[in-house]
Parts: structure tokens; sequence; C-alpha cells
């Protein structure tokens, strides 16, 4: 029996394996963030194995024939390598690019960025954690100086009067972190939920609003408008913990609610009551999620809520503040340890001679050798196969193909490269596309850690022997790395990997040099930052300082824009996308899991709507925006706001319509707001 955790989300919950071949799922219940609670994709994990669906075997594309056929590994990494040398020598270090994910362990994340930097000697490397939370981590750095982010235990939650969620829909994202939201309740707490639609998690809230896509940002001046024409500030906390008050009061200054109820379709009554609610309470939680995040405004928009959060004096506040609810399971430590194109281990920027100066000394290279920052994903993306762009991409953990924005465009930019290599466990969309695909190891055949959503490093632990033929992503990118003839040391024992990171990133702002797997087992996890042996780990962040060199939080003013694409007589309707509770990201994995409902696509609209196109439950209809359409049976229901649509993202189509329109400041795409037309 081994103690492990969760191959899916940011929650990581615990769980005990039992079965070498064939494992078993049982509860873990002494882990303190799940206490022995798994959403159904938990207990169904051990249906990753023994799937036919498995890759076994490298695969090349045959030139002749078109089709992926099995070669040995040794062929198949020289021939990535052979054409890695060439391309470079030919066209620079730049012309090869890397693709991460907020899946990969710590270890992985950490010997990506590594292979990038130092064996390939290319800025262009970046990850899907750009399309999750990038735009809070972008307004989490600004606003506190770091972005860890849940600044303290989930648990935490349950101490607040209010808990507002902003964009999420955690009872089918992350159901067993509902359960805070009950005992909150029970105790006499509130919670408010803001999303279009009327989801499963609003159905345990007290109050619900629903504004129109893309309009959080000025809901959150509308609501600080009041706090401050109520008096609700907390001007003793604004004058002692945060600076840039004055001009953020003045910036909301125009922001009556009926203007707000003009923006945001919430009734100007909706809005009074929320922000009496927040001010009239001594302990409030705001947690931002992708609803409010995936936009081209995302950025402001939880600097927005930030502000309130602020203004009310809750981020420092034990049991309040502010946090946004990561969401791959690594998507914490993801973000981290150097597969972002602006970053080194640590959380250190690539751009800091001193933080250059650290880590290549760690690497043992010389720091002018590191190369400079790269395109964001999206960016990266658009750019390949054009004429000052990579032609070859190495992609880990990621299935492009179904959740890039502008997807068909993106899969186009793919089929143009010289050469795309896929590690992956099983033949994904984006694998399928691929010249050469690496068989890894996948979830409980390997060790590694993981930091989930509020910063806890938690230990993966190997439970199962792998099929015969795969490596682990580690081999795999050791074995590059040597091909290449790199100058680094690249282990594949993920515990020496996790070593060489706690070096790399100590005396960063994600500081992991005092966690060892031991402690990790011992404790339940250790809270980053953690500089050494001695030091507890940090659960609580901000109680007496924040992380700007002056100890302050920073208010910054934001204005509404609104998003890129608004309706008009061609597109009257506000698409918008998400998940449901059983399937998970592209559905890669999830979807091959039996035990798991694979209903397909479908897409969720009013009655008022569907009555006007002529569109009938269970019958098809199709969206089209300017990128493209879909076709997929609706979903009639009452939840939802009548001039929005809903269409999940696990199957291929969703992304086919969405807007490639990027956030200024995290680059973050807009996957929540475009403009669509439905048609029965
Ligand atoms: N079952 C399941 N769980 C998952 C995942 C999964 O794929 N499946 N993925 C994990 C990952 S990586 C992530 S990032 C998290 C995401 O977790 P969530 O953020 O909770 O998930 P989403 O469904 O993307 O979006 C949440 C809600 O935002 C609403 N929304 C849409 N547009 C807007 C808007 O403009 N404003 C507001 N306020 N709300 C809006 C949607 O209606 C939706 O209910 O989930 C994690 N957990
Ligand atoms: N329309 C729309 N699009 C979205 C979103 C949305 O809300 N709406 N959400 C966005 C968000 S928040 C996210 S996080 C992304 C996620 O989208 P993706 O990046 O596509 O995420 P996954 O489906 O988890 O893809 C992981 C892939 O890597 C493989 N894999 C898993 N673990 C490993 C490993 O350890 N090593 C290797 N080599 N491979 C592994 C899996 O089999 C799978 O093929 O989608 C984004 N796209
Ligand atoms: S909530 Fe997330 S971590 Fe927990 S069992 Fe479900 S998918 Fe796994
Ligand atoms: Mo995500």
């Amino acid at each position: 029996m081994t103690y492990t955790h969760c191959p899916y989300c940011s929650l990581q919950c615990g769980m005990r394996l039992t079965g070498r071949r064939t494992p078993q799922v049982a509860e873990w219940p002494e882990f303190p963030v799940n206490r022995g609670a798994l959403c159904r994709k938990g207990w169904s994990a051990a249906g990753l194995y023994g799937g036919r669906e498995r890759l076994t075997t490298p695969l090349v594309r045959d030139r002749a024939t078109g089709e992926l056929s099995p070669v040995s590994w040794d062929e198949a990494l020289d021939l990535v390598a052979g054409r890695l040398v060439a391309l470079r020598a030919e066209r620079g270090p730049d012309s090869v690019a890397v693709f991460g994910g907020g899946g990969l362990t710590n270890e992985k994340a950490y010997q990506l960025g590594k292979l990038a930097r130092v064996a390939l000697g290319t800025s262009q490397i970046d990850y899907n954690g750009r399309w999750c939370m990038s735009s809070a981590a972008s307004a989490g750095l600004r606003a506190f100086g770091l972005d860890r982010g849940l600044p303290f235990p989930l648990a935490d939650v349950e101490q607040a009067d209010v808990v507002v969620l902003v964009g999420s829909n955690l009872a089918e994202t992350m159901p067993p972190a509902a359960r805070h939201l009950d005992a909150l309740r029970a105790r006499g707490g509130r919670v408010v939920v803001v999303d279009p639609r009327r989801t499963p998690t609003a159905e345990r809230a007290d109050v619900v609003v629903q504004p129109v896509p893309g309009s959080d940002l000025a809901l959150a001046l509308g609501v600080l408008h009041l706090l401050v024409a109520g008096g609700l500030v907390d001007e003793e906390y604004v004058a002692a913990r945060t600076t840039g008050w004055a001009d953020v009061r003045e910036s909301v200054a125009g922001w009556w609610p009926e203007r707000v109820e003009r923006v945001t379709g919430v009734p100007a009554d909706e809005v009074r009551a929320l922000a009496d609610r927040l001010g009239g309470a001594p302990k409030v939680v705001v947690l931002t999620a992708r609803g409010a995040e995936q936009h081209s405004t995302g950025s402001d928009t939880v600097l927005a809520w930030i502000n309130v959060a602020l203004a009310l004096g809750m981020p420092g506040t034990p049991g309040a503040g502010y946090g946004c609810l990561t969401g791959q399971g690594n998507g914490q430590g993801g973000r981290e340890h150097g597969q972002k194109a602006d970053q080194l281990p640590g959380y250190r920027m690539i751009d800091d001679p001193a933080a250059r100066e650290h880590v290549a000394g760690v690497w043992g290279v010389d720091p002018d050798s590191l190369p400079g920052k790269g395109r964001s994903a999206y960016e990266l993306l658009d750019a390949l196969g054009q004429p000052d762009g990579p032609s070859a991409l190495l992609v880990f953990g990621s299935n492009i193909v179904v959740s890039a924005p502008r997807a068909t465009h993106v899969t186009q930019r793919l089929e143009s490269l010289d050469l795309l290599v896929v590690a992956d466990m099983v033949l994904s969309e984006t694998a399928a596309l691929a010249d050469v695909v690496l068989p890894v190891t996948q979830w409980a055949e390997e060790t590694g850690t993981m930091t989930n959503l509020e910063g806890r490093v938690v230990l993966r632990q190997q439970a199962i022997t792998p099929p015969a033929g795969v490596r682990s992503d580690l081999e795999v990118i050791a074995a590059l790395a040597s091909r290449l003839g790199s100058a680094g040391v690249f282990s594949t024992d993920p515990e020496a990997v996790f070593a060489e990171l706690g070096r790399a990133s100590a005396g960063g702002k994600a500081d992991y040099a005092g966690i060892t797997y031991d402690r990790i087992r011992d404790e339940h996890g250790v809270f980053w930052p953690c500089p050494d042996a001695a030091h507890p780990g940090t659960p609580r962040m901000f109680l007496d300082s924040f992380a700007h060199p002056d100890g302050r939080a920073r208010f910054l003013a934001v204005e509404h824009r609104g998003p890129a694409e608004v309706p008009c007589d061609d597109y009257p309707v506000h698409l918008t996308t998400g998940r449901v509770l059983a399937q998970y990201q592209s559905g890669a994995q999830t979807r091959r899991v039996r035990d798991l409902p694979d209903t397909g696509p479908f897409v969720e609209l009013h009655p008022m709507l569907a009555g006007r196109i002529g569109a009938v439950d269970g019958e098809p209809v199709t969206v089209t925006t300017r990128r493209g359409t879909m076709t997929a049976p609706a979903r009639v229901v009452a939840t939802i706001r009548p001039d929005t649509v809903f269409v999940p993202f696990h199957w291929v189509g969703a992304n086919r319509l969405t807007n490639d329109a990027l956030d200024p400041a995290s680059r973050m795409p807009e996957f929540k707001v475009c403009a669509a037309a439905v048609s029965a």
C-alpha cells in the first residue's frame, strides 16, 4: 500500500493505492486537504491503467506513408537529437521551442526549463499554465509582491464570515473543497457566487450574482464605490499596510450602482446588497478562478477584486484575505521553477543578473550563456513555422490541439513545423500530429513532488510498476541532453533533481531549499517558502508584511474595458467555456477512463434563447464565431443567462470558437468570452 496523490487537479487529494499492477484507490483519511474525500475522477483514477490505448513504444512518422510506426528508443532519440542539432546549426538556438504543462511534477518542470536554457540554449519555452492562472499570478505579484495562489491553507476559509467566489465552480472543479463552504455556512457564514451560470456551486451559496461574461471588473469597481460611500473602508488597515489608496478611491468615484447595472446586467439593488454584506462582515475571503481570470482584462479584474479585499482590510489577516484557486495538479509549482518564458527556478526572473548568476552557478554554466525572455504560450504557438519563429517543438504535458484558443489556427501552425515531438502516455490529439511520439510513465508509476493550490509541496510516490517500454520524462530529458552534448548534469532520479531544485530556488521567492522527501512524508506536505531544514515552512503568508520591499500591499487603479469582442447583429450572444465534473481538461486522460461518462460536447442555453432560435433539448445546435463553428446537442437550462451560451472544452470543438485576444500583462487568452451566433 502506498500513500500518494490524485493524478488530476490542484487540490492534490491524498489517497492510498494498493496492488502493483492493477491498482485500487482507497481513502487516506489523515491527509488534511481532503480528509479521505475524493471526487469521482479521483475514485476512478485506477482506470488510467490497463487501457488498451496506452503507448508503450516510441513512434516515428514514416515519410513515405505518413503513418506513425514503432521504432526503438535509440532510433527515436537519435532522430530527434540529430534534427535538433541540424536545425540549431542552420537557424540558431531559438529555432527550437519547448512547451510544458502544469500537470508535470516540480522535478520535471525544473528539468524541462534547464533542458531549454542549458542543453538547447533556447529562449523559446512556455507552458499551458499561461492559459490557467497567469492573470492572477501577474496581479498577485503586483499587489502583494509575490504570487502564491492561496496564501493560507484552504481550510482557513471556514473561519471567514463571507466567502466570495468570483468565477469558480468548485463544486464541480474541486468537489472536496466544497465541504469548507458547507462548514462555514453551518457556522452562520455566508457564501457569495459570481457566475453567469447558476452552477452546482451556486446551489450551495447564499447570494448568487449572474453578471454578463467579462464584466467582473466593473462589478468590483461598483462594490468598492459603495464601500467608500458607506464609510465601510478599513482606514486604519489601509494606512498601516498599503499604498496607493487615494488613486484607487478616486478611480471608483463614478461607479454608482446604476452604471454597474448597465455594464454587468446585475440589478443595482443586488450590487448594493453585495457591498453591504461585504462591508458588514468582520472576515471576508475573496477567491477568484478562471471565470474571472481567463479574459483579455483578467489581470486587471483580479487587481480590482484585490482592491476590494484590501479596502476591507483582509489580506494578511488570519481567516480572511484574497486567493486564486489554481487549477492543474502542479499549477502552483509548475509556475515557479523555470518552464515559463520569463523565469528561472525559485520564481526568479530571467532578466535579473543576480538570478542568472545564482542559477547558472547551480547548473555549472556561464551566466552569459543563458538565453533571455521568450514568447508567451499563445504567442509562441502562433509563431511556429513562421519566418522568425521556431521550426521545431517539443511538447511535454499538454494537449494543445484541444485546449489552445483559436485551435484551428494553432493546429495549422503545428502542422507547419519541421519537427513536432510529443511525450505523452496516450496518443492525444496533439501526439497524433507529431513526427515523433515518446511514450512516458504516468502518475503513480513514478515519484515526484507537486505543489498544491495552497503552496503545500506534496509527494506523489510510485505505487505501480510501469509497463515495459515506457520511460520517465526525466529519462527522456536526460537522454536528449546527453545526445545534444549538453554541459549540464541531468539526473534521472527525482529525489536528486528535487535536491538540485532546492539549491536553485534557495534565496528566491519560492524557496524550497529546506524541503526534503522525508519531511514531506512526515509533515503531510511542506508549505514554501521553506529556506532551510530547521524552518517549519509557511502555511500563512503576509501576516506581518507583504513581499514588496516596503512591506506594504499596493492598491492599483484599474479601468473597466470590457471583452475584446462584444455581441453584434451577426454574433448576438456571449459564448463562454469551462468544465464539467467528470472530465479533466482536454480529456486525454479522462475520456479513456471507462468509469467516467463521456457525454461528448454540448451547448448549454436558456429556454428563452432556445425558443427564439427553435432549439430543442438534446437536438443539435450550431455555434459560430469569427474563428469557427461547431455543432453539438443543446442542453436547455434555466440556470444560464439568456444572452449567454456555455460549451465545455473537454472535447475538440469549443476552442475552434474561442478568441485569441490576450491580456496585455499576463498574456492570458480570452477563453471565457467572445461573440457568437447560435442556430438550431
Ligand atoms: N472536473 C474538472 N475539474 C477541474 C478541471 C477539469 O478540467 N475538470 N481542471 C482543473 C483546472 S486546470 C482548472 S484551471 C480549474 C478551473 O476551475 P474553475 O475556474 O472553477 O472552472 P471553469 O469551469 O473553467 O470556470 C468556472 C466558472 O466560470 C464561469 N464563468 C464564465 N465566464 C465568466 C465570467 O465572465 N465571469 C465570471 N464571474 N464567471 C464566469 C463559468 O460559468 C464556470 O462556471 O479546475 C480544475 N479542476
Ligand atoms: N476553451 C477553453 N480552453 C481552455 C480552458 C478553458 O477554460 N476554456 N482552460 C485552459 C486551462 S485552465 C488549462 S490548465 C489548459 C489545459 O489544457 P492541456 O494543456 O491540454 O491539459 P491536459 O488535458 O491536462 O493535457 C495534458 C496532456 O499531457 C499528458 N500528460 C499528463 N501528465 C503528463 C506527464 O507527466 N508527462 C507528459 N509528458 N505528459 C503528461 C496528458 O495525457 C495530456 O495529453 O486548457 C486551457 N484551455
Ligand atoms: S478534487 Fe481534484 S485532486 Fe481531488 S479527487 Fe477530484 S480531481 Fe483528484
Ligand atoms: Mo487550468
